[in-house]
């Protein structure tokens, strides 16, 4: 079984980053080690969160991961409150590095850092987007890591000029999301500088919290259970459109997804039944 370490907070109420990436992953077969950077009430999206840093825990971590020989497939990189987390993730990359490494610069949507996340973590992301194999960014976050100016679009020509600018500064290969043609539908783009991929489906007319999160854990598991990052893209999109189908009406406490976890697993197995 592959093994998978992903460094992001635990929020403890509202689904997202840790709580929804380990049991989609797993779900995925794919085994999943954390490496929690924060303790959160809940996510940011909620009005002021009880936050406690966990960056002191990190490096005693990976110290005694060294020490008993740890190795991991791969590696997911995602929300970071700090410089000094976004400092321990590039730690974590030195020193477990070699396979996989796939970066969520969860920090910002619709054109906004999230509350709490200063300007200087665009340039703390940049560092970890540098050496990624793979970098999962909404448009908004693209923008910022390109530096370009964010712009209230979704057009496949902006894709593919976001996508650009974030391959001539600082990625390998780039999955946007965001992508929609028009109002009624929703996927992704992704470019590595030779292929381009773009696809949208169905969207819901709600959004959700941590969708995101959930799209990155998906495209991971299937990256490391030997999909195309196409393949992986559109399983992700898939599996968040069922689970969005399956939310109440408070989107804040995040997607319904406990339920299509073994539709999930089921595509897995049937993908490797006809290989
Ligand atoms: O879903 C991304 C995310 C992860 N972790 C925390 C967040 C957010 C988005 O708001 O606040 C703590």
């Amino acid at each position: 079984m592959k093994r998978l370490v992903t460094m992001q907070d635990i929020s403890c109420l509202g689904k997202c980053s840790l709580t929804v990436i380990h049991p989609t992953v797993s779900a995925m077969g794919v085994e999943c080690a954390v490496l929690p950077t924060a303790l959160l009430s809940t996510h940011t999206a909620f009005p002021a969160p009880a936050v406690t840093d966990l960056g002191g825990c990190v490096r005693p971590i990976l110290d005694h991961w060294q020490t008993i020989g740890a190795k991991f497939d791969g590696i997911l990189t995602g929300y970071l409150g700090n410089e000094a987390q976004a400092q321990l993730a590039l730690e974590l990359i030195d020193r477990f590095g070699g396979g996989l490494l796939i970066q969520d610069p969860a920090m910002a949507d619709h054109g906004r850092l999230y509350s709490g996340i200063s300007p200087q973590m665009v340039e703390a992301h940049r560092r970890i987007c540098e050496r990624a194999d793979l970098v999962i960014p909404n448009l908004t976050e693209g923008c910022l890591l390109a530096g370009m100016e964010y712009e209230e679009r979704t057009d496949l020509e902006f894709c593919q000029q976001v996508a650009a600018a974030l391959l001539k500064t600082s990625a390998k290969a780039v999955l946007l999301t965001g992508y929609s043609p028009d109002p009624g539908q929703v996927g992704f783009y992704y470019y590595n500088g030779t292929e381009e991929f773009a696809y949208a489906g169905e969207k819901h007319p709600r959004a959700c919290h941590g969708t995101g999160d959930l799209f990155a854990a998906v495209v991971t598991g299937g990256l490391l259970r030997g999909l195309t990052v196409p393949q992986a893209g559109r399983l992700a999109a898939e599996f968040i459109h069922r689970s969005i189908a399956k939310t109440g009406e408070d989107s804040r406490f995040g997607v319904a997804f406990e339920g299509e976890l073994g539709w999930l697993a089921e595509q897995i197995r049937k993908g490797e039944k006809e290989k």
